[in-house]
């Protein structure tokens, strides 16, 4: 894990929200109250996609999606934001910057690849072939969280997974670590 101290200056942790008590030195002696550490604040993320070839048939599709990350408590839940012009079109690749600060609090180093979804808000199936999502953190550093070039051609988004006939799979998310 890596921390940066944030300085003995309560307003700060305050401000940045991103600060835990540090625990005690060795032998259990306390640390300054004000003492504190920031793990890796993720402020948004860039989410690039790459919708199949129409070989695969009607990979594209004009719904709306979600970013999902789960918690232990509620789901952090980021909305795709709409660009210019059409979006996920076969072949085409799209890149998005979905916010997370204000929205939900996630630190890098507690991110977990397996526990990122997208999911789909409507019945028109979609089927990318490649994802990618790099976490930008408070700190200006970008942190890839997954690449992956090898999205399953059995794997669509949509809300009517019933339409779907194995080995071919539809479902309302995927998480994007997903393998075959
Ligand atoms: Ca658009
Ligand atoms: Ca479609």
């Amino acid at each position: 894990m890596t921390t940066k101290t944030c300085g003995l200056f309560t307003v700060l942790p305050l401000l940045y929200g991103c600060c835990l008590n540090l625990p005690p030195r060795p032998g259990g002696i306390p640390r300054h109250p004000n003492a504190c550490l920031c793990p890796e604040r993720i402020v948004s993320f860039a989410v690039t996609h790459t919708t199949a070839s129409r070989s695969f048939g009607q990979t594209g599709t004009d719904d709306d999606f979600l970013l999902i990350v789960r918690l232990p408590g509620d789901d952090c839940e980021l909305e795709f934001p709409d660009i210019p012009g059409d979006e996920r079109e076969s072949s085409k690749q799209d890149v998005y910057e979905l916010g997370v600060a204000g929205i939900c609090v996630l630190t890098a180093n507690a991110l977990k690849p397996e526990e990122v979804f997208i999911r789909t808000e409507g019945s028109d199936p979609w089927l990318p072939s490649e994802i990618k999502v790099v976490a930008h953190l408070e700190n200006g550093e970008a942190r890839t969280v997954v690449d992956r070039k090898d999205w399953p051609a059995t794997r669509w988004f949509t809300t009517k997974p019933d339409e779907f006939h194995l080995p071919t799979k539809g479902a309302r998310e995927w998480p994007i670590t997903e393998k075959p």
